[in-house]
């Protein structure tokens, strides 16, 4: 690299042939006192020959650029440190500047007024034509000196050709009392892809000038752009010497060396780093270097593809996300495998701009150079929409990443991510009942393929985010990703489980008040629900009593609660919640119930006189403890009791019960999540729960199972697509029901037969009421919401 910016230097002097000006810089000084400006006084009488003073000294207050030539810049160092005069480099190689300047394309437009102090600048780039490296350093300058909070000029290193390389800081530091995220950009790589940098001036430009218009992006974030990274090459353009800029896109050591050392500086707090070259419109992540996913890719994908949405919703320009090797081709040494992998910046792209090759830049260099503007499709619209995506995205709290760190293996093991998967054809939903079918070992459905365009939302364990992208890309399944870190998401779910009340008096001696922890507020473990259930029996002694019917496979209570006013030849209404562990709305919203039916009869007494309600809130209470224990995992679904010869752990409880048992619908695989058990009520959670219903069954009308997600009210059957012959009457039932909820919340709620609603699936508690105990209505109700948090509903919105 270094014999060809040696050829180009070369080439580019025998092209020239007046009075050089190599090594010479213009130094902008200012006096701060009247010694210091005596000094600059007395250098101007004395020394113009050797000094040029581009302007004089002539008040305190004005700066005086000087020209100084080479041989003198350590004398000149010296006296600015000696006369404490303050001072920057204005011009850091004038012969570049004057080289540039001679261009056919956009000269530095000069404002010939006087600088105003309010903020309007000397130097103005226009972004509807390209500016040439000086001018950019011009333009950096003036705003570093007229938003000295602002913005900083840092200077990292030389070039081959001595230029200065500049990376600009732009901060609040009017707000930077907390460490903010950083975003580091850099343009121009690549000399000839001059969008770069003018979409990197654009964006400096918008965050600095227009910071009132959306103050949160320097308010919440540090910029540090590297807006020309090979100014060698873009400074030599146009000059003549054509012949150096069509050879291979050139990134000399020494820039490379200065950009790696400033990069590392910043990398710690640096979240995103955005690499911007033209042409194709794509949006690229790591790796260029090999065909794998890095392995969090779904994280750095998310983002992209929301930036890229944001873009395309603004500007309508698309643009095509995927890894580098993905989407091009195999390039190894690219900067952004050496930001992510080496530098440890977790969000590294290339962003390839504008156009998709109508231009381009094979051709379009010398198109560039007959148009002196950007042309009819590049315009600066593009600019601001990637300064757009980086500003509404970066700011925002960014996944988690896994406690070791940014990169590596162990985050594998750490993230879980949920996609949500959009069949469009019958192949791709073919693929995902086949994973469904086979693989529910690995893939966890949060809800299960049915229709082509009906989106499923998947879990997919870490160590198979990349195999499971390659699926879906192979089989055109749209896929996005819809919770990027679900253990952050999990964690702050937390809040939302109530703490456990202290009880320092005798619990029950108070003048019948009862003192549970249950408001509802929050969500709450196995203990407190029975404490719940204790409690409010004792207080209600004529109204509530509770049963412990039977004990799990860990020995946890089966509590059955009923809710009578007494009397005989009541119908009854059996209700129940926490079949699958981590529904938790289902067993708040289940004790919800108890108590506005106990606590609140007065209300509505009807209720309860009219009706016998058989509750049991917690099936399932070794997978729900299993949800909260410190050791344990939120989203399981499953009992706990270990499968003989397996390494798994629990059965789908609503694929164990007894009517058309294995019917289709539910996994043979003691690993899947919808296991059957192996037998119908394999299980001593259905048995005692079938055991329970059968009790009362004769008199009982309405069984609810309490699940969630999806807002849907659903009807048997589960195992087949028939529909009951009384179909009618369960569906005008369940219309009054949802009609009135809605009325009350506003939820929508679509009712219809499991399996037409949803899918197919055998050994539903639903099912086997109605069919095997012969309970008319019966109906299994999906809660809140349907799939943004999924089983991570926020708590306080129980209430159906
Ligand atoms: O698949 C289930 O068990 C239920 N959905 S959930 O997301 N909560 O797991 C729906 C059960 C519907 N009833 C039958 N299929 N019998
Ligand atoms: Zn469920």
């Amino acid at each position: 690299m270094r014999t060809l910016t040696l050829f180009a230097l070369i080439l580019a002097s025998a092209c020239a042939a007046e009075k050089r000006y190599d090594g010479y810089k213009v130094v902008q000084v200012k006096a701060k006192d009247v010694p210091s400006f005596q000094t600059l006084a007395k250098l101007y009488d004395e020394q113009s020959s050797i000094y040029d003073f581009w302007t004089e000294p002539r008040s305190l207050d004005e700066p005086i650029d000087i020209m100084v030539p080479p041989a003198y810049t350590e004398t000149f160092d010296r006296l600015l440190q000696t006369h404490n005069l303050e001072h920057r480099i204005k011009i850091a190689d004038v012969q570049s500047a004057i080289e540039i300047s001679r261009k056919d394309q956009a000269s530095p437009s000069v404002v010939q007024e006087p600088r105003s102090r309010s903020g309007s600048l000397r130097y103005k780039l226009n972004w509807t034509e390209y500016h040439d490296y000086t001018t950019i350093v011009l333009f950096l300058a003036e705003l570093a000196q007229n938003y000295p909070d602002i913005v900083t000029l840092i200077t990292i290193g030389k070039t081959h050709e001595n230029r200065e390389m500049y990376m600009v800081k732009i901060s609040n530091s009017q707000n930077s009392n907390t460490t903010k995220n950083a975003v580091l950009v850099d343009g121009g790589i690549h000399a000839r892809e001059w969008i770069a940098p003018a979409f990197n001036t654009w964006l400096i430009h918008e965050l600095v000038e227009n910071y009132a218009a959306h103050p949160q992006y320097l308010d919440n974030l540090d910029w540090y752009i590297l807006p020309v990274m090979n100014p060698d090459e873009g400074g030599s353009a146009g000059n003549g010497c054509d012949e150096t800029y069509h050879g291979p896109a050139a990134f000399s050591e020494d820039e490379s060396a200065n950009a790696r050392d400033a990069i590392l500086l910043v990398a710690e707090r640096t979240k995103v780093y955005l690499s911007y070259h033209s042409y194709s419109q794509v949006w690229l992540t790591p790796w260029g270097y090999t065909v794998d996913l890095p392995a969090d890719y779904p994280l750095l994908f998310d983002l992209a593809q929301a930036a890229v949405n944001n873009l395309t919703a603004v500007y309508g320009t698309q643009y095509s996300v995927g890894s580098t090797t993905g989407l091009l081709y195999v390039a190894s040494g690219g900067s952004i495998d050496w930001i992510k992998g080496e530098a440890g910046i977790p969000y590294a792209y290339t962003v390839e701009l504008r156009d998709t090759g109508d231009y381009g830049f094979l051709l379009p260099y010398a198109w560039i150079k007959v148009l002196p503007k950007f042309g009819p499709k590049i315009t600066n619209t593009l600019i601001l929409s990637h300064a757009f995506v980086v500003i509404t995205h970066s700011h925002e709290a960014l996944p988690r990443f896994g406690p070791c760190g940014n990169i590596g293996p162990c985050l594998s093991e750490t993230l879980r991510w949920v996609f949500e998967v959009n069949p469009k054809n019958k192949v791709s939903l073919e693929v995902l009942t086949k994973l469904h079918n086979e693989r529910s070992d690995v893939y966890d459905f949060w809800t299960e393929p049915r229709n082509i365009n009906r989106p499923v939302d998947i879990m997919v364990p870490p160590a198979f985010a990349s195999t499971f992208i390659n699926l879906m890309r192979t089989f055109d399944v749209d896929y996005k990703v819809k919770i990027a870190d679900v253990e952050a998401m999990i964690e702050a779910g937390r809040k939302d489980i109530a703490k456990p009340i202290i009880h320092k008096e005798p619990r029950l001696s108070r003048a019948g008040a009862p003192r549970y922890s249950l408001n509802w507020e929050s969500y709450s473990d196995l203990p407190a629900i029975e404490e719940f259930l204790a409690e409010l029996s004792a207080a209600y002694p004529n109204l509530m009593t509770t049963t412990v019917v039977g004990q799990s496979y860990q020995g946890n209570n089966m509590n059955l609660v009923k809710i009578s006013t007494g009397g005989t030849g009541k119908k009854a209404i059996f209700v129940d919640g926490g079949i699958h562990a981590r529904e938790w709305i289902s067993p708040a919203f289940v004790t919800w119930l108890i108590h506005e039916l106990v606590e609140n009869y007065a209300a509505h007494p009807q209720y309860v006189d009219n009706i016998d309600w058989y509750i049991m809130p917690v099936i399932n209470p070794d997978g729900y403890r299993y949800t909260f224990a410190a050791n344990g995992d939120r989203l399981w679904r499953k009992t706990r009791k270990p499968n003989p010869g397996s390494p798994c752990i629990g059965t789908d409880m609503n694929r164990n019960f007894g009517f058309h048992w294995d019917e289709g619908g539910s996994s043979d695989l003691p690993c899947g999540e919808t296991y059957n058990g192996g037998a119908p009520f394999s299980e001593i959670e259905s048995q005692i729960v079938r055991d329970t219903i059968l009790s009362v069954a004769p008199q009982t009308m309405v069984y609810l199972t309490v699940h969630s997600y999806g807002q849907y009210w659903l009807t048997p059957w589960g195992y087949t697509a028939e529909y009951p012959t009384d179909y009618a009457q369960l569906y005008d039932l369940a219309v009054r029901a949802v009609d009135r909820l809605t009325a009350l919340y506003g939820t929508q709620y679509t009712i219809g037969t499991s399996t037409n609603v949803l899918y197919v699936a055998s050994g539903g508690s639903d099912d086997w009421a109605k069919g095997g105990a012969g309970i008319p209505y019966s109906y299994t109700i999906e809660l809140r919401d349907t799939g943004r948090y999924g089983f991570e509903l926020p708590a306080g919105t129980k209430k159906c």
